[in-house]
């Protein structure tokens, strides 16, 4: 997209806000109502809001555990039920927005009745554990349209389990030594950066492709002894000579380590272990949206038996194995994954 004749009136100035480039998008669609960019503007400005929460952290004492005491004898709140609670309050007050659902709300909440047509998940504060010991946390969203046939009185819950296919859109933004938020629409990946000085997010990238292979994993070792065996001997190739050098990389924020997988390339993988059985992150506000950004980037995401964005999910916290990255690197992991998954069924049988 030329944003530069997309963007009309006299300007001069270089640079593009989200909202903008949101607009310009739209252009494209001569039957849009711009209707769903307000909606995208309810989430940069929850974004805005949570990333100045997030850098005053230990200033206004909203780090650690839910129902402490501060020094004021005041209530402690955990960053991650505040962040929940600005996005639930920046995307309540669009009227189009019907439905929101989040991994801090136990069920989908419907907006004030509304009839409004768009459904959001979010995951407010991924990775908030790592808050208190200062790495990067994300925010991840998907939206979807909801089923205008259900509106009379449906279970919410039914409206909300669709497969990732279905998203119309999906972002994160991650919190780390700049705010940066990217986003897809289907129509390629872009990001932005937060000007602290402007308060506003300013274009960085359109159409940020994820390098198609790249020797970079991305996985917690420590959980290694119950890894599936294609992934254990996938892991040992990597340290090979004649595989090498790979390099590890491992945050144990989501977010934080897909922002790298899709800029520098490689591969984020969690497998399903001996204490998360069906993997740990979560499928509708975690896999999903990361996914459906994997692959409008060129990259692919799996749970090492289908595409991710294939999965009908059954509940809305349900949990996925996920391995996501450059298409190469995935391929490289689905093969070793079945060659193993085919010896050992000749083993058992
Ligand atoms: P959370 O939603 O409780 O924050 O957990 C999700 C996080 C992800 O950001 C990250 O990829 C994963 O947990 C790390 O898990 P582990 O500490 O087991 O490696
Ligand atoms: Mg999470």
């Amino acid at each position: 997209m030329d944003l530069e004749h997309n963007i009309d009136g006299p300007s001069n100035r270089r640079f593009v806000t989200m909202e903008e480039h949101i607009i310009s998008q739209q252009r494209n669609h001569p039957t849009a109502t711009g209707g769903f960019s307000w909606l995208l503007s309810g989430i940069t400005l929850a974004a805005r809001i949570i990333s100045a929460k997030v850098r005053r952290a230990g200033i206004i004492e909203v780090l650690g555990e839910a129902g402490d005491v501060n020094l004021h004898g005041e209530q402690q709140q955990k960053l991650d039920i505040l962040s929940n609670r600005t996005l639930e309050e920046c995307l309540g007050f669009r009227e189009n927005v019907g439905i929101l659902a989040s991994e801090e709300l136990d069920e989908p909440k419907v907006i004030r009745g509304s009839r409004g047509k768009y459904i959001v998940i979010f995951d407010p504060l991924d990775g908030s554990s790592n808050i208190d010991v200062n790495v990067s946390v994300g925010t991840i969203f998907a939206v979807y349209e909801r089923d205008t046939s259900n509106f009379n009185g449906s279970d919410p819950l039914m409206d909300v389990l669709q497969p990732g296919v279905k998203q119309l859109a999906a972002g994160y933004i991650v919190y780390g030594s700049s705010t940066v938020l990217t986003y897809t629409t289907g129509e390629g990946v872009h990001m932005f950066t937060l000007d602290p000085s402007v308060g506003a997010f300013v274009l960085a990238q359109e159409h940020v492709k994820m390098p198609e292979t790249g020797k970079m994993f991305s996985v917690n070792e420590g959980n290694w002894n119950s890894f599936p065996r294609g992934v254990q001997e996938y892991l040992k190739w990597c340290k090979t000579k004649e595989a090498g050098p790979y390099t590890a990389r491992y945050i144990g924020s989501l977010v934080a380590d897909f922002h790298r997988t899709l800029l520098r390339g490689g591969i984020f993988l969690y497998p399903p272990t001996s204490k998360a059985p069906k993997g740990k992150l979560r499928l509708m506000y975690e896999a999903n949206p990361i996914a459906f950004l994997a692959e409008q980037a060129g990259g692919k995401a799996t749970d090492g038996k289908q595409r991710i964005l294939d999965k009908q999910p059954e509940s809305l916290h349900e949990r996925t194995p996920l391995v996501v990255g450059s298409k190469g690197e995935v391929e490289l992991v689905e093969e070793f994954m079945h060659r193993h998954a085919a010896q050992e069924a000749l083993v058992e049988g």
